[in-house]
């Protein structure tokens, strides 16, 4: 079938099965009688790949054009998902895909279902940079997403027999992948160790001790009906070849040696940790690794073939966002390059670099902000740490011509005592910063970057979060998108998801009301068929799905959902509550843990066990159960989050920066119980305070308990609160031995960092009152539907768009539709 070139848009049914089977016998080796899903699985990707491929390859030009400044998103994670039913969804022809498939006599769900999605992120970081290349793709913004290839993405969890967290080895790369294309015109040296020179003229130069190769492999971006394809370019590491090893001195042999070996361990695998920094060299070198890659290609991009490239344009060409420190060590390799490499003077060079980078902070918690160790990175990187040395010498001037205190400067050093901080770095030599909810970027100006804030208002800004309406909700809610669509009338509000205001009007319509229900009954029916499937656990549709996903971490409060269960658990057991009027409930959760956070993986022991003593006790007739699925990532959070009722953001106020999966269970028409924490606030505010289920200590509240809390105090005073921690303490989730979980119940009752007894009584009597609206049926849906309508603000295509007005400055190609 290279007959004729195929149009996209206008390939017919027939055409497509011809292709596909084509691709079965050019790709696979096999004809249609003998292919299984595993092999039309690969078939129909490389099908619809080659669909958007004509896309891909104009886009590409239209942005190296150079006539719209383009966006350079660098992060170190990018959790993608699966890429098929995207990629269908984007073809322009997901019908026509859908029937051939079909009548080639496959379940293109079964089909789909063969892919392994790339965990090549931790959470809410990573998932928020795959749900910002998707907006940048269908908002046709010219750019490239650089990150990292690891060969082993996010561990695969799974529990022993005893409840316990193990982590499995994520090879999603075992069977190859379709929707990646190595790049070997494109690869780069990367170089790291050795010594830094002083040339005979004046110069400063780098010898590192070892180069590595950088191979980009690119992945499509295909946008919603944009006519746009951008390109995710992740970079893996390799060996340089016995020729290059020999270019080295004999006194440098073993350390190049030494390099080769190590080389490909740099890509090999994503860090599992998310919350606390450890300051590890191999991270180090995978921060410098691809953010050296990136800056290189970039370059060549823009000045092909150019030995001396006008680089004073460069921030005219591109702009770069720091997606967290990760990548901040970009800044030191551009400064590198205008003055080693090019000849700038220092003073230019920093004014270019200023430009070029722009820095987004991910976090409120101190342990979680970057510091390197000077001495390591100076091993590593010797003249980038030079260069941080003078950014820093340069931020104390500037500070101080800016009217900062002595005090003020010391506290804001970027390089003293042997330390790196990279967020200050990021902060001083790029032009904007922003936290990602309006909340925490009021928190960054008021406690984490007050010193800076104080100084140079200017450069804060905020961009609240937002996520892609195409993958959670057109492919993860079906049911709900048709139903959207026809009471609008188009499918405009996928890429204009305000227009979900227009369901408002039928919040008060028995009619669509009732079909609204029905979707989430449906869901419901799916997600309880899937997990019998997938878990082998019975639950019940008729119950309310109760949810918690997200990485485990003692700020988030799982233990706090935990205690609530326990207590309802204890008041069904004793009769203080009736289960016949008890509305039945499932509560979910979803939750990995960093490997190293004992108390992380001692509550997920915990949730196991009550899992399995709850779901097993014959006295709640099956009223009450609780499921921990298992592996959660985001296959599955497309399958739960339509099928919930209830969701939970519990965390302590001042603590989770915006959260991500608050918006996709507004979105898919979940009420929320949560706390003003992150875009709760937000989300709060448009849904409406009435279809919102708020409790807990504000911001200022815990301020004021931070110095004298006393969590015991909480626990000897609230008798369901200290039944369901000296439950715990008894043995009742440990076959009677109480020790299992002595840590747990003892750093509660001692230390509760985050505050979890101190919120607990309201959060008991806020559930109380959710059992109660459940209840009315109508009245819950109609608290859904209002939570769809006005959730058009958190589509990650308007964060992009705030991005592109208040920090990169730039815009859109023109649209092919
Ligand atoms: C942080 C760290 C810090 C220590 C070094 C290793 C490491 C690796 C990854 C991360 C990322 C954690 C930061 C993060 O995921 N923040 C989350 O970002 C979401 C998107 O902005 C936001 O919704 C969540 O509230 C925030 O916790």
């Amino acid at each position: 079938s290279q007959k004729e070139h195929i149009v996209s848009d206008e390939i017919t049914r027939e055409q497509l099965k011809d292709e596909i089977i084509a691709a079965l016998r050019h790709s696979r080796g096999v004809s249609l009688a003998e292919a299984n899903n595993e092999d039309m699985y690969v078939a129909v990707s490389t099908v619809v790949r080659n669909l958007l491929a004509d896309k891909w390859i104009e886009t590409r030009e239209d942005t190296l054009k150079g006539n719209t400044k383009a966006v350079g998103y660098l992060s170190a994670e990018y959790l993608l998902g699966t890429q098929l039913p995207n990629a269908i969804l984007n073809s322009g022809v997901p019908q026509k895909v859908e029937a051939a498939v079909k009548e080639l006599g496959f379940d293109l769900n079964a089909v789909e279902d063969v892919e392994v999605e790339p965990g090549l992120g931790n959470g809410g970081l990573g998932r928020l940079a795959a749900c910002f290349i998707d907006s940048l793709a269908t908002k046709a913004v010219p750019a490239i997403g650089y990150g990292i290839r690891y060969t082993y993405g996010i561990f695969r969890q799974e529990f022993d027999k005893d409840g316990n967290q193990v982590e499995r080895p994520d090879y999603w790369l075992y069977k190859g992948s379709p929707w990646e294309q190595a790049n070997y015109r494109r690869e780069q040296r990367v170089g790291m160790g050795g010594v830094v020179v002083t040339t005979k003229d004046g110069k400063r130069e780098w010898k590192p001790a070892w180069q590595f190769r950088a191979i980009p492999y690119d992945y499509m971006v295909p946008g919603y009906e944009s006519g746009r394809v951008g390109t995710l370019r992740l970079w893996s590491a390799k060996a340089v070849d016995e020729f290059d090893l020999l270019t080295f001195n004999r006194s440098q042999y073993e350390d190049a040696v030494k390099g080769q070996t190590w080389a490909e361990s740099i890509t090999k695998v994503l860090y599992p940790e998310d919350s606390t920094y450890v300051g590890k060299q191999l991270r180090l070198e995978q921060q410098y690794f691809f953010s050296a890659a990136s800056l290189a290609d970039a370059i060549s991009l823009f000045y092909p073939g150019e030995e001396h490239p006008d680089m004073t344009t460069f921030p005219d060409k591109i702009t770069f966002q720091l997606n967290d420190t990760h990548p901040v060590i970009a800044i030191a390799e551009l400064m590198r390059l205008l003055i080693d490499k090019y000849g700038y003077d220092w003073d230019t060079a920093f004014s270019i670099t200023q430009r070029t980078f722009n820095y987004t902070c991910h976090t409120l918690l101190p342990e979680a902000l970057e510091v390197w160790d000077a001495k390591l990175m100076g091993e590593l990187l010797p003249r980038h740490l030079e260069i941080i040395e003078q950014i820093s010498d340069w931020a104390a001037h500037d500070q101080a011509k800016h009217g900062a205190s002595p005090e003020a400067i010391e506290r804001m050093r970027i390089y003293s005592n042997g330390r790196v901080r990279m967020a200050y770095l990021a902060t001083m030599a790029g032009s904007h910063v922003n936290g990602v909810a309006e909340l925490h970027s009021q928190l960054l100006k008021d406690i984490t970057l007050k010193d800076f804030a104080d100084l140079y208002p200017s450069k804060f800004t905020n961009v609240t979060n937002g996520v892609t309406p195409r993958r959670f909700m057109r492919l993860a809610n079906p049911r709900l998108s048709e139903l959207v669509t026809k009471t609008l009338g188009s499918e405009e509000w996928l890429n204009d998801l305000e227009q979900l205001k227009g369901l408002e009007k039928y919040a008060d319509d028995p009619q669509f009301l009732k079909k609204f229900a029905e979707v989430k009954h449906q869901n419901k029916v799916d997600f309880a068929d899937w997990l019998k499937r997938t878990q082998g656990v019975e639950i019940d549709p008729n119950s309310m799905f109760d949810t918690m996903i997200k990485r485990l971490h003692e700020y988030k409060r799982q233990s706090m959902k935990l205690l609530q269960v326990i207590a309802l658990y204890n008041q069904l057991k004793s009769g203080q509550r009736d289960i016949n009027t008890f509305q039945a409930r499932t509560v979910i959760f979803g939750a990995k843990a960093a490997p190293g956070y004992a108390m992380a993986k001692l509550t997920i022991r915990l949730i196991n066990n009550v899992a399995r003593v709850v779901n097993n006790d014959p006295a709640l007739q099956g009223k009450l159960r609780v499921v921990f699925i298992e592996n959660y990532n985001v296959t599955s959070a497309q399958r739960i989050i339509p099928a919930t009722d209830l969701d939970e953001q519990i965390s302590l106020a001042g603590k989770e920066a915006s959260g991500t999966s608050n918006m996709k269970f507004a979105i898919n028409g979940a009420v929320t119980v949560g706390t003003l924490d992150g875009a709760n606030v937000e989300i709060r505010e448009r849904v409406g305070a009435e279809n919102f289920f708020l409790f807990g200590m504000k911001v200022e509240d815990v301020e004021k308990l931070d110095g004298n809390y006393n969590p015991r105090s909480y626990y000897e005073s609230d008798p369901d609160l200290k039944g369901a921690i000296d439950a715990i303490a008894s043995g009742m989730f440990s076959y009677g031995d109480p020790n299992t979980y002595k840590e747990f119940t003892e750093n509660l009752i001692n230390k509760d960092p985050f505050m979890a007894l101190a919120d607990f009584r309201e959060y008991m009597d806020i559930q109380d009152k959710i059992e109660a609206a459940y209840q009315d049926k109508q009245a819950w849906t109609r608290m859904g539907v209002l939570n769809t309508a006005n959730s058009g603000f958190f589509t990650s295509d308007r964060s992009i768009q705030d991005y592109l007005d208040r920090v990169w400055m730039t815009g859109s190609l023109p649209q092919h539709k």
